[in-house]
């Protein structure tokens, strides 16, 4: 059975069902939803992280296609070596995607050159990040996509310190500075937009990269029931973008060509999004006033680009 959503066709099938994952795991439905666009021929990889650790519990493996669990650093290379086999083998790569999924942790941090390496060689793979913004899987610690003023167990927040000291790292700008041919950022918020972007990397030949946010209600301190609308909120409010990169073998456009898919002429309220989060508590007033400055700031850059 399919259906037709955004007039593409995704199947009704579960590919990713059963699994041990927390109530409102945004992660989850990432992984979920990219699947039911990647269909069942679709061949995973995924590193030590919620979605291998809720994902692989023998003997209740809960993906219906193939997927393997990698070490913690090597999602970008096991992904190469599946592509190389499928290849030997004489499979169509577009019959069966070679897709990871990996945390922010396993993708920012230790996993970073691993991708850098698979996009320099242009594999033709298709690479994942569902950012929760911390390595969740261990205990809520800070990764370098958790964002300022952000309450983890390795950045606290009391009376002398305020949660993370650091900022974002834009990992879709690294990553698009490798000329890969397609690398786009999305949100579980925006779930066609993410399951479009999941459709057009597939149908892409080489190194493929989305990044969407998947809120962890149990993280960032928010209600189970809240993570679909938070996930919109950070879009709304700013402090997220949906925005796409092709590099200039798709576009043909020297230095590849960057375009903002959602671009609000008015941004929501940051304090609201901030404050709706026990992870931002102890954000005083004047460091709510700052984040919602760095979103101006940024905001400028992506309009002039
Ligand atoms: C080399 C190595 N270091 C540390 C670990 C322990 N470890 C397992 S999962 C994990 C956290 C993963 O965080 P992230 O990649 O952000 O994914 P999430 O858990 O949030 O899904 C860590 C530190 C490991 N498995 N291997």
């Amino acid at each position: 059975m399919a259906a037709k959503v955004n007039a593409r066709t995704i199947t009704d099938d579960e590919l990713f069902f059963g699994h041990k994952a927390c109530a409102g795991c945004g992660g989850s439905l990432a992984v979920r939803a990219a699947l039911k666009v990647l269909g069942p021929r679709a061949i995973c990889a995924l590193p030590a992280g919620c979605m291998s650790a809720v994902g692989f519990n023998f003997p209740q493996l809960c993906f219906a296609n193939n997927a393997i669990i990698t070490p913690f650093a090597a999602t970008a290379a096991v992904l190469s070596g599946i592509e190389a086999g499928l290849r030997a083998q004489g499979k169509k790569p577009e019959d069966c995607t070679v897709v990871g999924f990996a945390g922010d942790g396993g993708t920012a941090d230790i996993g970073l050159q691993a991708l850098s390496g698979a996009i320099d060689r242009n594999d033709d793979i298709l690479y994942i990040c569902y950012d929760n913004e911390a390595y969740m899987n261990t205990g809520i610690q800070k990764s370098s996509l958790t964002p300022f003023g952000a309450k983890t167990t390795t950045t606290p927040a009391g009376k002398n310190a305020h949660g993370c000291l650091t900022q974002k790292k834009s990992l879709f700008e690294i990553v698009a500075a490798h000329g890969i041919p397609y690398a786009a950022t999305a949100s579980i918020g925006y779930l066609p937009d993410f399951m479009g972007k999941v459709q057009k990397a597939a149908s892409i030949r080489g190194a493929k990269y989305l990044h969407v946010i998947a809120p962890c209600p149990t993280g960032w301190g928010c209600g189970v029931d809240e993570t679909v609308e938070i996930a919109k909120e950070v879009v709304d409010c700013g402090l997220w973008y949906l925005a796409e990169y092709e590099g200039p073998q798709v576009s043909g456009v020297p230095g590849g060509k960057f375009t903002l898919n959602r671009d609000p002429k008015e941004f929501t309220s940051v304090a609201a999004y901030l404050r709706r989060q026990g992870r931002f508590r102890a954000l005083s007033d004047e460091e709510v006033a700052s984040v919602e400055q760095g979103r101006d700031e940024k905001w400028r850059y992506l309009r002039s680009l």
